[in-house]
């Protein structure tokens, strides 16, 4: 498949924070959401991940109407800004009522606030014009085993997918696996578990994956691999590039500043995917080191592009020739060294 000339690059509001961590507050001064959204074109972004309270802040407390209204201004801010809404995501991990998960919980209740928020999503996805809705699954996973049933939290994820694909007839849903954190062990660990979960829907074809290079990681796994078994079943919805060291707290560093050699797998796996062709994004999930002053911080995100691009001039340059009669030769050796002359630009 060929690859797209030109790739292009989004991120999400929270991409720009004060800071805070679980050991400390904020150390920069507070960038108003609002003024993010001047600052995509300038450095060369133009798709914006948006969780659903991005849009409609305070989602909980407004009415449809309001929600509604929210919806439309901000759909206009994008048109006058030149942005494209990439995916919405419903925040399911912030509410009293997903203390112990949404659609997994074992309070219906809480499973109904679940749905209430996603069908508010789905709606809020539709009227800024997204074609997407992400499922970062946070809290659908235990503490302990003990304290659900597994089966029935995999057929509860299953139906929840079903309805929203029925709610709305045109939306694609991208699941986007993590191991862990918030939860000690999250139900969809892996691309395959969500890709599983796609083929078992009613309509498969919108359901996709979207990969996470640090999530990836957390789970033990090559990113490239988990990127490259979503193309294989054109279910690469879009990509969280960013990097990881090790299995840690999950820390969203900069693409390629943990493991270079890594991000020129996941690059290559890219390239030689087609993905971009039909216009998917080179999304991030980055954040800025806590030592960095100023306001806003935006160099991580102007990094991480960077790399990537750098990256893609080594995946274009690299000697595929050469590549192909190593590996018929089966000398991984010197395709080894081959691949590491080429990355440190050695002659
Ligand atoms: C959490 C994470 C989220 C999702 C969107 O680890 O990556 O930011 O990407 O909800
Ligand atoms: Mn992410």
């Amino acid at each position: 498949m060929p690859h797209p000339t030109t790739y292009r690059f989004s991120f999400g509001p929270w991409n720009i924070s004060e800071g805070a961590d679980p050991f400390g507050p904020e150390v920069r001064p507070v960038t108003p959401h609002e003024s993010k959204f001047a600052l995509y074109r300038p450095l060369g972004f133009e798709g914006v991940q948006f969780h659903d309270d991005d849009v409609v802040p305070d989602l909980d407390a407004q009415t449809p109407a309001q929600i509604a209204a929210k919806s439309v201004a901000v759909a206009q801010m994008l048109k006058n800004q030149g942005l494209t809404p990439e995916f919405v995501a419903p925040r399911l991990w912030f509410a009293p009522q997903t203390v112990d998960g949404g659609y997994t919980s074992n309070s219906a209740g809480d499973r109904q606030y679940a749905w209430d928020r996603t069908k508010k999503c789905l709606d809020i996805a539709k009227a800024v014009g997204s074609k997407a809705i992400v499922l970062w699954l946070a809290r659908e996973g235990s503490y302990i085993r003990e304290a659900k049933s597994a089966k029935l939290a995999y057929e509860r994820l299953l139906t929840a997918i079903n309805q929203m694909l029925d709610y709305d007839k045109s939306i694609e849903i991208w699941i986007e696996p993590k191991p862990n954190e918030p939860t000690d062990m999250a139900y969809v660990p892996t691309a395959g578990h969500a890709l599983a979960l796609a083929y078992a829907s009613q309509d498969h074809k919108r359901v996709k994956g979207l990969i996470e290079t640090a999530h990836a990681l957390l789970a033990n796994l090559d990113p490239s691999d988990e990127m490259a078994f979503c193309l294989a079943h054109d279910k690469l919805g879009s990509v969280h590039l960013n990097d990881q060291n090790g299995l840690k707290y999950d820390q969203d560093k900069n693409f390629g500043g943990a493991n270079l050699r890594a991000a020129f797998n996941q690059v290559l796996v890219l390239e030689d995917g087609g993905y971009g062709h039909r216009g998917e994004f080179i999304g991030l999930d980055v954040k800025t080191m806590r030592t960095q002053a100023g306001s806003p911080v935006t160099a991580h995100l102007k990094n991480s592009r960077e790399i990537f691009l750098l990256l893609v001039d080594k995946a274009r340059s690299y000697d595929r020739k050469l590549v192909q009669q190593l590996r018929d030769n089966r000398d991984y050796e010197a395709l080894e060294m081959y691949t590491i002359r080429h990355l440190l630009g050695a002659r």
